[in-house]
């Protein structure tokens, strides 16, 4: 028999294009069970062109279940994997809860498919979509060049905060259309109004350094991740990571300037090489004809994209990238769904 999948959290952003991957590849589970909050529970969302109604959270929800993805809040992931486990699912937990955990592997098939085989806790968790904006390329550049240190800057999408970022740009971006605003100190934030949404400012016309909530010494939970994440996927445990997270209004598809410096010299031809060949990579780099990735364009789609490839200036050692990424679909989506699938194969 085919295995069982449970979608927790299915109503929600990354829930929603879930349910539209696992419509892509319907051969793969037998039964698929839609999960949520009680709120949710009743609706009916439809997947593989069948209309299945939503079950609220539920320790019974999960009796027979092989395979469970979890797209939930952090304290709704620490507190109900675990009683998944306990009920015989493998969870695929797209939370912050149980990334750093080192019983827990934290897995992107194409750079580091074997870690989540050793599980013993029953839960294999998928990184923050900026971490995983970039990874896919960096692993493939790390696996020939060894990585040394990295420096980025994000331009995150709204939709990594969930339907409450979109709907903050949409509406933001409603009352500022067709207006002079943004071009006195002020004007765009007074007509925005005091509910920015889940932002600290207005994101419309705007861009905003800040992601997530307040760490040590300035930092935000959103940069430590991607340093923490990038660290335990490379298994590269002290590798200098300097990251600064920016919000821009953008509705999907995170973007990141990257500075990578390796162990020896490297060349920008190979380099190409190289990304042009990774599994999960396309280059997309010809800026004499106009070419790089834009979010625009790579939106709804699966790869990492790159472009700007240039070997820095000042050290032959170090590449200069810019990288974008679906954050919905391999920034979270996909890439559980992968582990999932992967899980799927190992019991067939
Ligand atoms: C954002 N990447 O763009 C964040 C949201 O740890 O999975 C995802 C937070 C996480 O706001």
């Amino acid at each position: 028999a085919r295995p069982t999948l449970a979608v927790v959290g299915a109503t929600g952003a990354v829930g929603t294009v879930m349910l539209g991957i696992l419509s892509q590849h319907a051969d793969i589970w037998g039964e698929i069970r839609l999960v949520a909050s009680p709120r949710s529970a009743g609706r009916k969302l439809t997947v593989r062109g069948e209309e299945v109604e939503v079950s609220a959270l539920t320790e019974d929800v999960f009796d027979g279940v092989d395979v469970a993805m979890f797209d939930v809040p952090d304290e709704v992931a620490a507190a109900w994997a675990p009683v998944a486990v306990a009920r015989g699912a493998v969870v695929v937990d797209n939370s912050g809860a149980f990334r750093m955990d080192p019983d827990v592997p934290l897995v992107v098939p194409e750079v580091n498919a074997h870690a989540a085989r050793r599980r013993p806790r029953g839960i294999v968790a998928t990184p923050n979509c900026t971490t995983l904006s970039m990874i896919v390329a960096l692993g493939a550049l790390h696996a020939e060049f060894g990585l040394r240190e990295l420096v980025v800057s994000s331009y995150q999408a709204v939709s990594g905060a969930g339907r409450a970022g979109v709907d903050a740009l949409r509406r933001q971006l409603s009352l500022v259309a067709g207006t002079d605003l943004g071009t006195r100190p002020g004007d765009v934030r007074r007509a925005v109004g005091d509910d920015t949404g889940p932002f600290p400012e207005p994101v419309a016309l705007n861009v905003v350094p800040w992601a997530g909530s307040l760490r040590e010494d300035g930092w935000s939970s959103e940069e430590m991740k991607v340093r923490d994440e990038s660290r335990k996927i490379l298994g590269l445990p002290k590798l200098p990571v300097a990251v600064t997270c920016v919000r821009v209004p953008v509705l999907t598809t995170h973007s990141l300037t990257v500075h990578a410096r390796f162990e020896d010299e490297v060349t920008v031809d190979r380099a190409r090489e190289i990304l042009a060949t990774a599994p999960g990579v396309v280059l997309f780099d010809d800026p004499a004809a106009g070419e790089f990735p834009t979010p625009a364009d790579v939106v709804g789609t699966d790869p990492t994209w790159v472009g700007r490839v240039r070997r820095a200036l000042d050290d032959p050692t170090a590449l200069e990238l810019f990288v974008c990424g679906d954050n919905l679909r391999k920034g979270s989506a996909l890439n559980t769904t992968q582990i999932a699938e992967s899980v799927a194969a190992e019991t067939r």
